[in-house]
């Protein structure tokens, strides 16, 4: 009989790993995938691997609720996330592979006096680098978001920022497209492969221990999230880096009734309507430290009773299922893409809540380190050292759901 399920091109190779890189990147992220895009596409480094313990996307990549905007307040924060949200503009088209990035505009509401004062800080900010937000009156958001209930009790909606060029995008086509395009360009994608150590000698990285045996490099570039500190201790080094859950929830589809996505931060609850009519539901990070990706009934009656009061019609809603995943967070919400004290070996982490947003362009700074063995303009301000420094790059605010 006739079977539809056959047949199928997969959309990447998966071979088994050389004994030798030009360059490895630990992570099948967003993050990883992209790097090793860039690497082929924009540096024409093709002797790559990305080596993944689990598989491809499968961490905070595909457990991520997928706002994308750049309203961020220092500027090099700006440039990263601008430089992001503007290619993942014409993302499908590069990869030709559907992302779904949907530019729907993204509101953060303000809740407080202190709150409104945050984002017209930010909103002046933004202009003054060329990204277009926009401080929106009450009547304005009820415009906007029909839904909406701005006379709320306790935290009546002040105002808000309204970035009308964010939106989201489908997060697993985003890992997919990324992974296809590097397979095609040369660059083995490596799943069920854990990193298990790293070797080095007197000059640096020689090489990482796998549960697929040992593989050679000169160059390791580490991008694993919540597992950075696992990592980075497997080199031989410490990042200022906490590892917490954040988690997320969706409920029944229902009919389209919401066209944008509203992040609500002082209450700590953010909401968007999928494709499929559910409601994308999230709230803050877990309060205290551990490695466990899944979610909790505390966190739903938290977050579901923080959002109520903005949107009652929710509160009639069936949740259908939640999830959590491991979030790598910096003291000052903002990222570490830098060298590390063993050479060869590179980091891209912290980012926290934040950073499914930031894969385009962290993936282009990443590519352009690794290819040149040290940052250029887009990632030197994040680099390791700024901790040791002092040199802050304060972005609490607009991490939202992390402040
Ligand atoms: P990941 O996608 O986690 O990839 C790291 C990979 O490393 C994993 O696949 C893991 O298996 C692998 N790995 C770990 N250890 C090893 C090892 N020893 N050997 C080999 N591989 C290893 N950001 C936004 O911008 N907008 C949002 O709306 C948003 N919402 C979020 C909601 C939730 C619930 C969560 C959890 C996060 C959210 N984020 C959001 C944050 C965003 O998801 C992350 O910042 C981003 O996905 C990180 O991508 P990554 O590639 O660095 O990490
Ligand atoms: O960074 O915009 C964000 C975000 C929203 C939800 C989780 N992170």
């Amino acid at each position: 009989a006739a079977r539809y399920h056959t047949g199928w091109e997969r959309a990447w190779r998966s071979p088994q790993p050389k004994a030798e890189y030009d360059a490895i990147i630990v992570g099948a992220g967003g993050h990883g995938l992209a790097t090793a895009y860039y690497l082929a596409k924009n540096h024409g480094i093709t002797n790559v691997a990305v080596v993944e313990k689990g598989w491809l996307g499968g961490g905070n990549t595909g457990r991520n609720t997928t706002i994308i905007r750049s309203n961020y307040l220092q500027p090099s924060s700006m440039a990263v996330f601008e430089k992001s949200r503007s290619l993942y503009e014409d993302l499908s088209q590069q990869l030709n592979y559907n992302i779904m990035f949907s530019p729907r505009g993204v509101l953060m509401l303000a809740q407080t006096e202190h709150e409104k004062r945050a984002w017209e800080r930010t909103w002046h900010a933004n202009r003054i680098a060329g990204i277009e937000s926009e401080l929106v009156t009450p009547e304005r958001i009820k415009e906007i978001v029909p839904i909406i209930e701005t006379g709320g009790p306790r935290y009546p909606v002040l105002g808000g920022l309204w970035q009308p060029r964010g939106g989201t995008a489908r997060h697993d086509a985003v890992a997919w497209g990324y992974a296809r395009a590097a397979s095609a360009m040369g660059v083995d994608i490596i799943q069920q492969c854990e990193v298990t150590g790293v070797d080095r000698d007197a000059d640096g990285v020689t090489g990482i221990q796998t549960t697929k045996g040992a593989i050679r490099t000169k160059k390791l570039c580490i991008v694993v999230a919540g597992n950075s500190g696992v990592l980075a201790d497997m080199a031989g080094f410490r990042l200022p880096v906490e590892s917490v859950a954040l988690q997320a929830l969706v409920s029944e589809p229902i009919k389209p009734c919401m066209d944008c996505v509203v992040m609500a931060n002082t209450v700590h609850g953010y909401m968007s309507q999928s494709d499929k009519g559910e409601m994308v539901i999230g709230g803050g990070a877990d309060g205290f430290n551990n490695y466990t990706q899944r979610g909790s009934f505390q966190h739903i009656e938290e977050t579901v009773r923080a959002l109520i009061e903005t949107f009652p019609m929710i509160s009639r809603l069936k949740m259908l299922r939640q999830w959590g995943g491991i979030v790598d967070m910096t003291g000052d919400r903002s990222p570490i893409i830098g060298t590390t004290p063993v050479p060869g070996v590179f980091i891209n982490c912290g980012w926290g809540t934040g950073g499914f947003k930031a894969i385009p362009g962290s993936g282009w700074a990443t590519a352009e380190m690794v290819a040149d063995g040290a940052p250029r303009a887009l990632a030197a301000p994040f680099s390791l050292d700024r901790f040791t420094e002092g040199r802050m790059i304060d972005e609490s605010v607009a991490a939202a759901v992390a402040h």
